[in-house]
């Protein structure tokens, strides 16, 4: 089915900065965005960066150049924003495009590759001293027992065991994150749907994978060790446990940003790390003003449902 999942995060340190979890950082001399050719000695990140307030990530770089082009026409910024430029032209890692206030950027496929993008995007924004940066994860995971068309807004990712958690593994140890995202804006991000019409959406956990094939229960990979039974007998547990989608991002991008805004819980005594008061109307900008149903279909994530149970 047509599914899509949408992950938030707001970047709440002291003060509204986003802020990075290495000590060893600030001693630096120079620290290289090696996977988006940038750096601190060789640009000025503050002067590029500095007025970003809205980050939307996705896997494909026309997909992510399309959201950027659509930005810049909808906040009405000069010129028809065709000509916009990769920012990461030196790399052919990652594209990343700015239209305004908005960056637009891809994290390819898969845990490792969006993990990268995370690392230094995180620390872009510390160093470019951003404030009450809201970033939004969008996808085209596989629905699971849902309509076509549905738009699946994730309240909590989870592991291919259906638990709250990303293990991470730091050199020979696994340390478990937890993956929970911020109900009240899972909330918010549901009511701003209601405005749209012929926009079906509802909240979900988002499972991520590994793998693309054996990993969803796939029969078409190159390898396929389980019967058509044994696969519908895990996508029905799956759906039993509140899996409505299924992706293979969602569990790092939440344990990340959930971690790299735990100061901001503590300052401003919310539930969740990652939760804002002042981001609020910002988050409505850019679902609403920006009209955000409309991406859906611009990016075709109309996609066959191969899980429907
Ligand atoms: C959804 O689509 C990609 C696999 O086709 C992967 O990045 C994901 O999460």
């Amino acid at each position: 089915s047509l599914c899509s999942s949408l992950h938030s995060y707001r970047g709440n340190g002291l003060n509204g900065l986003v802020h990075v979890k290495n000590p060893y950082l600030e001693s630096m001399d120079e620290d290289v965005l090696y996977h988006f050719s940038l750096g601190t000695k060789t640009h000025n990140l503050p002067v590029m960066f500095g007025d970003i307030k809205f980050i939307c990530v996705g896997g494909s770089p026309n997909r992510m150049k399309a959201f950027a082009q659509l930005m810049h026409k909808e906040l009405g910024l000069e010129g028809d924003g065709k000509d916009l430029k990769d920012i990461c032209a030196g790399t052919d890692r990652y594209s990343m495009y700015k239209a305004g206030p908005v960056l637009s950027i891809t994290h390819g496929m898969g845990v490792p590759s969006i993990s990268i993008m995370l690392h230094e995007l995180i620390k872009l924004l510390h160093h470019a001293k951003c404030r009450d940066v809201t970033i939004i994860r969008i996808g085209t995971p596989g629905g699971l027992g849902i309509d076509p068309g549905t738009v699946v807004i994730t309240d909590i990712a989870v592991d291919s065991f259906f638990k709250a958690q990303f293990q991470q593994v730091i050199l020979d140890n696994i340390v478990i994150r937890s993956t929970e995202l911020d109900k009240d804006l899972v909330e918010e991000l549901l009511n701003c749907s209601k405005e749209i019409h012929d926009f079906p959406t509802l909240t979900g956990h988002t499972m991520c994978t590994y793998d693309f094939y054996e990993g969803q229960g796939r029969l078409d990979g190159a390898l396929c060790s389980f019967s058509n039974e044994k696969k519908l007998e895990y996508l029905k547990r799956a759906y039993d446990a509140g899996v409505r989608n299924i992706e293979m991002e969602s569990t790092v991008f939440a344990a990340i940003c959930r971690l790299c805004g735990l100061k901001g819980r503590i300052s401003c005594h919310r539930p969740f790390p990652f939760h804002v008061c002042s981001c609020i109307p910002s988050h409505f900008l850019i679902l609403s003003t920006y009209r955000f149903g409309q991406l859906w279909d611009l990016y075709n994530m109309k996609t066959k449902n191969v899980f429907q149970t």
